[in-house]
């Protein structure tokens, strides 16, 4: 199957120069890029129905977390803002789940795509996750579902919405609320933003739509999901090293097993 197929190429002219530039500019300007109608009609529907087929394989996190995904800190106290624990509920398969064939495995592999992406995050090369589970995703929230605050492992994660649901769902996020590469943890900022003291910003995206987040410094969570229809949101992850895992508390988190 070639690229054309899977993405709007007519759109999304992924080795335009001038296209290059300005995706790379709404992302250091907003922390955001989003690329409406980036999936090909026919592969987003043929993605509904494959995900659809794999739901009742996912496995929908029980237990809480804190905003930097890590177990607790006991030397601080228990309601120290870094202990803080949030909820996600929303459900998830993991890379090893993923059908061979699927046009997921393909558009995350393709030097082009892998190439734009480099362009626009002015990195030298991307990383798959060195862990089995971790580097495409599919998550599911059906009705009162979410995924709670946090600050992604790795520095950037590219998205597609597959479904979208009739009410919630919503991703907000907070940019630059800390810096991990220097060590800055943003205790207070984070503590304010949980505490509803900081306004978010919301992003609202159609179904095709790709979207490209600093995560790992942008606080970021999606509210719980109103009504019947489930959302269905791939999460393609990279890492600009080699041989990079997702933390074992993460996957236990998020997935239920580490391997
Ligand atoms: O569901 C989304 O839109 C964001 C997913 C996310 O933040 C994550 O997988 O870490
Ligand atoms: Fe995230």
């Amino acid at each position: 199957m070639s690229l054309e197929t899977i993405i709007d190429l007519q759109r999304h002219p992924l080795s335009d120069a001038a296209f290059r530039r300005a995706s790379k500019q709404a992302l250091d300007t907003d922390g955001v890029l989003a690329l409406t109608e980036f999936l090909q009609p026919s592969a987003l529907t043929a993605l509904v129905t494959a995900a659809e087929r794999n739901e009742d394989q996912a496995f929908f996190a029980k237990s809480t977390h804190n905003v930097y995904l890590t177990p607790p800190n006991e030397a601080l106290p228990l309601d120290h803002i870094f202990n803080r624990q949030v909820v996600s509920t929303k459900g998830c398969i993991c890379d090893d789940q993923v059908e061979t064939n699927s046009p997921l495995r393909q558009l995350y592999d393709a030097a082009a795509f892998q190439q734009f992406l480099c362009a626009v995050l002015g990195e030298a090369a991307l990383h798959p996750y060195a862990d089995p589970l971790s580097s495409i995703n599919i998550h599911y929230a059906p009705a009162g579902k979410e995924l709670g605050w946090h600050f992604d492992n790795s520095e950037f994660a590219i998205t597609l919405l597959l479904q979208k649901p009739s009410g919630g769902g919503a991703y907000e996020y907070i940019k630059d609320l800390r810096d991990a590469e220097k060590g800055e943890m943003n205790f207070s900022g984070v503590e304010a933003a949980l505490d509803g003291r900081m306004v978010p910003v919301g992003l609202d995206i159609e179904p095709g739509t790709l979207v490209l987040f600093r995560g790992r410094n942008a606080l970021h969570r999606v509210t719980p999901t109103q009504g019947d229809i489930t959302r269905y949101l791939v999460v393609l992850a990279y890492n600009s090293e080699p041989g990079v895992e997702l933390s074992e508390s993460a996957r236990q988190t998020f997935y239920g097993r580490v391997s």
